[in-house]
């Protein structure tokens, strides 16, 4: 099978902060949980860079547009590799190939009467470079839902997008497959929506000709930085050598945007007459130790801080967190600094740190580090039922569900040690086979907790396979996740703590 995942591709005139670091994180996760799964996985991510102010933020610095995009693209690119994220491509918007393409599909759509030349007069909310309804502006009292800003009176001649037409092909496809738009919630919204109504949309511009993708035929307009922006999930895979992985499998993003993408992006597809993405998926926001973040308050958890956690926890514990506790569902998520702690000592370094340390620190002990034969398969049944929650809560792409499995699991383990008592086993020599079999069902557990927990935690994975004395890499999920892998006989690898307790 194959997948095909995105993030959404961030403004490039922003810093990156927590919010695009999760977004990727996520996708990370399950591009490298597919990956285990035998999957051929394509993950995409990148920046979105011809918005107006781009423009402005360059002058302001005596840099042209491209030269400020360059710098600000480049800090994303790292951002994400000091982050370890896998993505295949990152793919920016001022890139000739997907320019070109952009061209091409709006050549198309203008062809086919889809996109046409028109006038509009409305409300436009300058900081988000897009137009509010008459009805949104009222509500918003004219000012910028986003920024506070006065929203101001605009009238262009325009290119329109013919939405109005798709409204009914979309609420059809909506009702028959539950899973295109999720979470729930935000699937209801997007629907309601729809029935309220769909007009034509702008997507062109007049002016600022030298940033952006010039409508074909028509240099005076340039292309609105949406719909250039949401064309590079199809851009990026439409060549030859890439097509097989289009439609994409899941796009994510937060429910700021799910509109372009649940709404406008599959009615473009549509008059492309394109496949339509699998499923639109919008997590909630993180908020930052109880408010919500703002420019205005300056309380971004930004890089620095984001650097900061990852040095002094490990960039797996930070992943964890993200994971375990984002916003992935409809409800927004704090990040707090203390519960990151307390998350941090308890579940990985007192439950899943200390389970492997002291299941290895014992057959080190006991059995001279080597793994030992097993009479019974004491945990099998629970190994087994954990990760048929997990993979089950990771194909749904949820996964503080697939890491409550793991947890319960490590719960189960170390109540096993303490029913079992190996330490007092050890002193029983008639209790020799006994303490064989407690010993290996630790190891075996342990090394089912390094396979489930690799997508969210790859280095510890790592380290956890190469203390039981096995390769780095881990093999297709469906043959590591079978009880007996751990063969009996072999070395264990030299033992560390997998969290180093902090205080
Ligand atoms: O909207 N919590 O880019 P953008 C969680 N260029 N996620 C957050 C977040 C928060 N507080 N804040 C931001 C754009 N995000 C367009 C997208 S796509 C064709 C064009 C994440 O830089 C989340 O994924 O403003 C959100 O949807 C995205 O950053 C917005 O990034």
């Amino acid at each position: 099978m194959k997948f095909y995942v995105t993030t959404p591709i961030y403004y490039v005139n922003d810093r990156p902060h927590i919010g695009h670091v999760y977004t990727t994180t996520i996708a990370d996760i399950a591009a490298r949980y597919h990956r285990l799964c035998g999957d051929d996985v394509f993950f995409l991510t990148g920046t979105d860079e011809h918005a107006a102010k781009v423009v402005d933020s360059a002058r302001e610095r005596g840099l042209t547009p491209q030269q400020w995009a360059d710098q600000n693209a480049a800090v994303f690119q790292e951002t994400f590799r000091k982050l370890g994220i896998s993505n295949d491509d990152f793919i920016r918007t001022s890139q000739d190939r997907h320019k070109t393409k952009v061209q091409q599909y709006v050549g198309e759509l203008l062809k086919s009467g889809d996109v046409y030349l028109g006038e509009y007069e409305g409300w436009y909310d300058a900081g988000q470079e897009e137009y509010v309804p008459e009805n949104k502006a009222k509500e918003y009292e004219y000012k910028s839902p986003i920024n506070g800003k006065p929203l101001v009176r605009k009238t262009e001649k325009n290119y329109f997008f013919r939405l109005s037409k798709y409204a009914d092909t979309l609420l059809q496809k909506m009702e028959a497959e539950p899973k295109f738009v999720q979470p729930e919630v935000r699937r209801n919204e997007v629907m309601n929506r729809i029935r309220e109504g769909l007009n034509d949309v702008p997507i062109s511009r007049t002016g600022a000709g030298e940033w952006g993708i010039q409508v074909p035929g028509d240099p005076g307009h340039v292309i609105y930085v949406w719909v250039d922006a949401l064309i590079n999930y199809l851009s990026t895979v439409d060549t030859d050598e890439r097509r097989q992985w289009w439609p994409a499998d899941v796009h994510l993003m937060a429910k700021d945007i799910l509109w372009f993408h649940a709404v406008i992006w599959p009615a473009l597809l549509l008059a492309l007459k394109r496949e339509l993405p699998r499923q639109v998926y919008a997590h909630g926001f993180w908020i930052a130790e109880g408010q919500k973040m703002s420019k205005s308050l300056g309380n971004f958890i930004e890089l620095e801080k984001i650097d900061r956690y990852v040095a002094e926890y490990g960039l797996d514990a930070f992943r964890y967190f993200l994971a375990a506790y984002g916003p992935l569902g409809a409800n927004d998520s704090d990040f707090a600094e203390a519960k990151f702690v307390s998350v941090y000592n308890s579940e990985l370094a007192n439950d899943l740190g200390n389970l492997v340390n002291r299941s290895l620190t014992m057959i080190q002990r006991y059995r001279g580090g080597m793994v030992p034969r097993a009479a019974a398969e004491d945990l099998r049944a629970e190994c087994e039922r954990a990760s048929a929650a997990y993979r089950a809560a990771m194909d749904a792409l949820d996964l503080s569900g697939a890491l409550e499995a793991v947890r319960a699991l490590v719960v189960r383990a170390n109540r096993y040690v303490e029913e079992t008592a190996p330490f007092k086993l050890a002193k029983q020599p008639e209790q020799a086979t006994r303490l064989d079999t407690v010993l290996y069902n630790l190891a075996e557990t342990s090394r089912w907790l390094g396979v489930m927990i690799a997508p969210v935690m790859p280095q510890i994975a790592e380290n956890i396979r190469a203390q039981l004395g096995l390769s780095a890499r881990v093999g297709r999920i469906g043959e590591e996740l079978r009880w007996g892998g751990l063969a009996a006989g072999g070395r264990l690898g030299a033992l560390a703590p997998l969290f180093p307790r902090k205080i």
